[in-house]
């Protein structure tokens, strides 16, 4: 089911808004919300899918499910009683999100299947020209939640694009395809393709798990809730805000041998080589798939039926790099060749380097894509951009985590943001600029704090790190500290324009 119908109308008009959101994941929906309960500014969605949900509306592949724990897996201001487990699958968050949306009314301020193409900030007019697939639009404010998982990155294999099996990402699976008793190769071996491996291991015909680099599992402490559990969580008043407390501070534990005393993650590599040792009897297997870096260094994954899959007689993993793919199979560096009949692209994201940024043209028809380029992936608060006015960030550069739910992140950043717009409406502001001075002090400090942390110590390669070598993905503290860093908009770090100034 979809959250509303697609709007198939013809493009719309030219049309000016007061704030056009980018994106209706968790970050552009929660924000609309937000906008519509305040009822101040008129405000519109553009997104590129037919519904809300972003990632989760993107990865349906087998298995998909959240490594985050299902109680902090919502909204604060609507709490889901209904999870029916401790971590949730795809389908029930997909729903939980859809739902959300029709509850709040806002999917009327939505235009699907809307893809923004450029973005260009007009100085004189003091605001944004949007280009979309459905017709042009200015916008005082454009608050950018598009997400920092949703751009897959292909590898760049050779001859991979002669292949003529079937072949797709794993976050564009392709539910037409029928893998049962194929050869299947997937190559990857991180979230997504941990979760996808034990899901396809029994009905393909045989596996190949391409490893470039062995990732570190914990158990995913999963189970479904007892029928006195869920009673609970609908009826009890403050049962499911006390559960919510309690996940939330044991996760938030885990910050300090993240980022300041990485020797605090020892004991989760115990428990991760554990594990290992009971999943996979085969001890050549078990060396193959030992990680060589400190745990933490990279996202930490759950499951508990991965190692059992890669244990399985159809199932082989590959530690010889692929030197290239042609028209029907995979070959390594050794030489192999191996015949598959699918290819699943278990390779991630770009992150650092998203072609979104690209479509955006801040002062001088710069792009955020070149600004990013020359000095790293880096905003104020994870917020705002110097050399791009009245521009905002969700889910922007180090508001990311590698321990808790994003969504308290994004949280974070709503306020941030509905706080500007509070601010802008009622000092008379036509522009906020963040100050390029206050943006560079606030980043060197973040990168002070990153440096002891295991992502930067922790001997791996990863995609929280950009190509200058700085971690510009995540946040290195609690995150109530970003909270409380958030709660105002500090208007006294932008340059701000008044309106009325303007007029004369
Ligand atoms: O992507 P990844 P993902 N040849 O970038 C390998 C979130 N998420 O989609 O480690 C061969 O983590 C690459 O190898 P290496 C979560 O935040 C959450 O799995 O770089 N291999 C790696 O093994 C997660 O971190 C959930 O050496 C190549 C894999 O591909 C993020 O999304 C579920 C290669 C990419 O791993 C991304 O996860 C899913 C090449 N050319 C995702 N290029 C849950 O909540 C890359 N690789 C459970």
């Amino acid at each position: 089911t979809t959250a509303t119908k697609p709007d198939d109308s013809a493009p719309a008009t030219s049309r000016h808004i007061d704030v056009l959101i980018i994106g209706s994941g968790f970050a552009g929906l929660g924000a609309a919300i937000r906008l519509a309960k305040e009822g101040r500014h008129d405000f519109l969605v553009l997104e590129r899918g037919q519904d809300v949900g972003g990632t989760w509306r993107d990865n349906t592949y087998p298995g998909a499910a959240c490594d985050v724990p299902s109680q902090l897996y919502s909204y604060s201001f609507a709490l889901n009683p209904e999870w029916s487990r401790s971590f949730s699958k795809q389908p029930e968050i997909q729903a939980y999100i859809q739902k959300t949306a029709r509850t709040a009314g806002v999917l009327d301020r939505h235009v699907f299947g809307c893809e923004v193409l450029d973005a260009t900030w007009d100085a004189a007019a003091e605001q944004w020209n949007v280009v979309t697939t459905k017709g042009d639009f200015t916008a005082k404010v454009v608050v950018s939640a598009v997400g920092a998982l949703c751009e897959p990155s292909l590898p760049d294999i050779k001859g991979i694009e002669g292949f003529t099996g079937e072949i797709f990402h794993s976050s564009r699976w392709n539910h037409d395809a029928d893998l049962t008793g194929k050869r299947v190769a997937v190559i990857g071996t991180g979230a997504s393709a941990i979760q996808i491996v034990p899901a396809i291991a029994k009905s393909v015909g045989h596996l190949d798990v391409y490893q470039r680099t062995a990732p570190w599992i914990l158990p995913r402490a999963d189970r479904e809730y007892t029928k006195a559990e869920r009673l609970a969580y609908k009826y009890v008043p403050g049962f499911q805000r006390l559960a919510r407390a309690g996940v939330y501070a044991i996760r938030e534990t885990q910050v300090v041998g993240l980022t300041r005393q990485p020797l605090l993650m020892k004991p989760l590599q115990i428990a991760a080589r554990v594990q290992l040792r009971r999943g996979i009897k085969d001890p050549a297997l078990r060396r193959k798939v030992t990680p060589h870096f400190e745990i933490g260094c990279k996202r930490m994954l759950i499951s508990n039926d991965y190692y059992p899959a890669l244990d399985r007689p159809n199932v082989d993993v590959v530690t010889d790099g692929i030197a290239e793919v042609t028209a029907n199979a995979v070959v390594t560096k050794d030489g192999t060749v191996r015949e598959v009949d699918a290819i699943i692209v278990a390779t991630g994201f770009h992150v650092t380097d998203s072609p979104t940024f690209e479509a955006i043209h801040g002062r001088d028809g710069r792009t955020l894509a070149a600004t990013f380029d020359d000095g790293g992936m880096q905003a104020y608060k994870g917020s705002a951009v110097a050399n791009f006015p009245n521009m905002f960030f969700l889910v922007g550069p180090n508001t990311g985590l590698g321990h808790s739910s994003m969504v308290l992140m994004i949280e974070s950043q709503i306020n941030y943001v509905a706080d500007a717009l509070g601010t802008m409406a009622r000092q008379g502001l036509s522009t906020v600029e963040v100050r390029a001075d206050v943006q560079h002090e606030y980043n060197v400090e973040l990168q002070r704090k990153l440096q002891p942390s295991v992502w930067m110590t922790g001997g791996c390669a990863s995609w929280y790190l950009d190509k200058h070598g700085n971690n510009t993905t995540l946040w290195p503290g609690f995150t109530f500290e970003f909270r409380r860093e958030t709660r105002t908009f500090d208007v006294a770090a932008y340059h701000t324009e008044s309106a009325a100034v303007r007029a004369i």
